[in-house]
């Protein structure tokens, strides 16, 4: 029931960075710029000093390059395919002028550093990939006797990566012909504009940010959810500073039935008998195949207290009912065990690299389906938003992870680099914090957490992230031994990448039991109340490669390689034994083939470690995951009150 009381909220004195998606509303139009944009390299840098974002057109030679999809493998052209530096994007696009309206440009993302410049004018700037930056252009947008106007857009983006930049990297010249980019981690570095550009229209008094988070769940003797406490919060900004609006907010059911509202801008949403959302692949909740439930978050913006006149809605699709809580060995997801078993994986494709593409995106989630693969972490970077949004639909857990990967270097520790990941899992949790399948924040892949810098840095880290974690439990992903690790001890869960059986003790399939249980067992004595993960475990596989008995790289070892590992797993395992289990799942590396740096032993400039190739087709090993995810599925879960 609407409360009597309505708020009356004064603008201009909220900040917050307002990341929420471009969704289309009554009030918000949405314009996609992706498609063929003018493009060429700027192999001398001589691009803005030239003034090339004023000119009507980028000097020649100029490519058609497809927008999203990074740059480097659309042509054939080995100049293209390696270069680092800036390369220049350049569209023209027409926007309609319409009073009272404002014109954001959003870019879901650009690796790494972009400069936008609209209708010749500094417009962006943003320093990172893999998140979304915007403007608002409305001030650039010309007057014209026109409804409409031509917008030219220029963005020019730099792939080159420091050591104080997620990922780090270094450059290295040689000569003038021969400069490489060190990059210390394992996969291509793939840039450009590779996620989609939108322009999309708010009102000048618009909802600039919401956060909303389950508080509570209770529940009656049958573990029936009887009721729910949700709490958000609601940001408003605008050109008006001094005006008076006031804010509805309405939880919809699938029906479309409102089961709670609130009029305050902060405050709780009580759910009764909430429909729960719940992660897949468990044998108490449903098939990764099947769609977990959502309710419909729906804000809407009134001009002042008494007048009916809306100037913003926005709705939030995908809300998810849910609790998380971690006990000394257990994940629990709704007080019921959770157990990880999916695969990690790469935003990577043939031709596309790190392009985002709606064909790769459905062909993932269906191809966890089959593998009745419920979850993946968001190796190593955050994904496109349009994962999370299937994620939440299906139910699959998502272990959001940073570009903090590679800081494996004692340099690499500094004050800059620290600033820049704050700056990083800020933007990171504000776009991805209202999705129910994020699970957990990864905040780092295998750092060097060994060197004496990387006790204080990832005590900041933790130190920062922990209130602004949303109820989710924080880690990073471990490389270094159970007894060299200084940083774990910060967070909430261990996570650990090992490679028995292929990193080292090579083609020795049967050290690898006795490997992992005395490794688990070592982490278990170490920090007894954090429940562990298997973030990694693989082998690289060329497809079509046989032996008997197994050889290393053939497609039965890779079957042999994983078989080995789970007798160990099952022996801990908080699914198999809740009572003295700690062993909370397992994400094989990788589900697919992805590219990397060319070198010895990445044959074809691959890693090989798929359980999948890289055109999304099964290696031999794929079918002994799916058999097992299969038995684990149907392993009955206790429930947990909360004590
Ligand atoms: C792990 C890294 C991952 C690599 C993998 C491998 O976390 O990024 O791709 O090794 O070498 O150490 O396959």
């Amino acid at each position: 029931m609407l409360r009597a009381s309505l708020f009356l909220l004064m603008l201009g004195c909220i900040s917050s960075h307002g990341l929420l998606y471009p969704h289309e509303t009554e009030t918000r139009q949405v314009k996609s710029l992706d498609g063929l944009w003018h493009f060429r390299l700027d192999e001398h840098a001589v691009g803005e000093s030239e003034r090339w974002f004023a000119l009507p057109e980028l000097p020649e030679p100029t490519i058609f390059m497809p927008v999203p999809a990074s740059f480097n493998d659309i042509t054939q052209n080995i100049t293209i395919h390696r270069h680092i530096g800036w390369v220049w994007y350049a569209r023209d696009v027409f926007v309609p002028k319409t009073a009272g309206l404002r014109w954001v440009l959003r870019f879901q993302a650009a690796h790494y550093e972009s400069r936008v410049w609209v209708n010749g004018q500094s417009a962006v700037n943003h320093s990172g990939g893999h998140l979304p930056f915007e403007g608002d252009i409305t001030p650039f947008i010309k007057n014209s006797n026109d409804v409409s106007s031509k917008v030219r857009i220029v963005v020019a983006v730099n792939n080159t990566l420091t050591p104080t930049t997620l990922p780090p990297g270094e450059l290295h010249i040689y000569s003038s012909t021969y400069r490489e980019l060190e990059t210390p981690f394992d996969f291509f570095n793939y840039a450009g504009i590779d996620r989609s550009v939108l322009l999309y229209s708010t009102s000048t008094t618009y909802i600039q940010d919401i956060t909303i988070d389950t508080q509570s769940i209770d529940y009656d003797a049958q573990h029936t959810a009887t009721s729910a406490t949700l709490t958000y919060s609601i940001t408003i900004a605008g050109s008006n500073s001094h005006n008076a609006v006031r804010v509805l907010i309405e939880l919809l059911d699938t029906e479309g039935v409102v089961v709670a509202n609130n009029t305050d801008s902060r405050s709780v949403l009580i759910v009764n008998k909430p429909n729960l959302w719940q992660p897949c692949g468990m044998n108490h909740t449903h098939p990764c195949t099947e769609h977990s439930y959502l309710y419909t978050l729906q804000v809407t913006l009134y001009n002042d207290a008494s007048s009916r006149e809306i100037l913003d809605i926005y709705r939030i699709n995908h809300i998810g009912i849910r609790t998380i809580r971690l006990t000394d060995s257990k994940f629990l997801v709704n007080e019921r065990l959770f157990y990880f078993h999916g695969a990690n994986a790469h935003e990577d494709s043939d031709i596309r690299g790190k392009g985002f593409d709606n064909v790769i995106l459905a062909k993932h989630f269906n191809l966890y389906g089959w593998l009745h693969g419920n979850a993946f972490r968001t190796s190593h970077y955050p994904y496109a938003d349009e994962f999370y949004h299937m994620a939440d639909r299906f139910g699959i857990a998502i272990i959001g992870e940073t570009p903090a990967v590679g800081l494996t270097k004692a340099h690499y520790f500094s004050p800059e680099t620290l600033a820049h990941h704050k700056q990083v899992i800020t933007e990171m949790i504000s776009r991805d914090r209202n999705h129910p399948s994020v699970l957990m924040w990864s905040l780092a892949n295998e750092p060097g957490s060994g060197l004496p810098e990387a006790k204080d840095y990832f005590s900041a880290i933790a130190n920062f992230t922990r209130p602004l974690a949303a109820g989710r439990p924080i880690t990073y992903v471990i490389s270094a031994s159970h007894n060299s690790d200084l940083g774990i001890q910060f967070f909430d869960m261990v996570c650990i990448n090992r490679y028995f059986g292929w990193y080292s003790q090579f083609g020795r399939i049967d050290q690898i039991p006795d490997l992992v249980t005395q490794e688990l067992a070592a982490w278990r004595q170490r920090f007894p109340t954090k429940p562990i993960l298997m973030s990694e475990y693989g082998a690289d596989t060329v497809p079509g490669l046989h032996s008997d008995p197994s050889m290393m790289f053939t497609e039965e070892y890779q079957k042999d390689y994983y078989l080995a590992y789970h007798s160990s797993f099952d022996n801990v395992s908080s699914l198999i034994h809740p009572t003295t289990g700690f062993f909370v799942g397992e994400l094989p590396w990788n589900m697919f083939d992805f590219a990397t740096d060319q070198s010895t032993i990445r044959v074809g400039g691959l890693n090989r470690k798929g359980l999948f190739t890289r055109q999304r087709q099964p290696k031999a090993a794929a079918f002994v995951i799916k058999y097992r995810y299969e038995q684990l599925e149907a392993v009955p879960t206790s429930y947990e009150r909360v004590p």
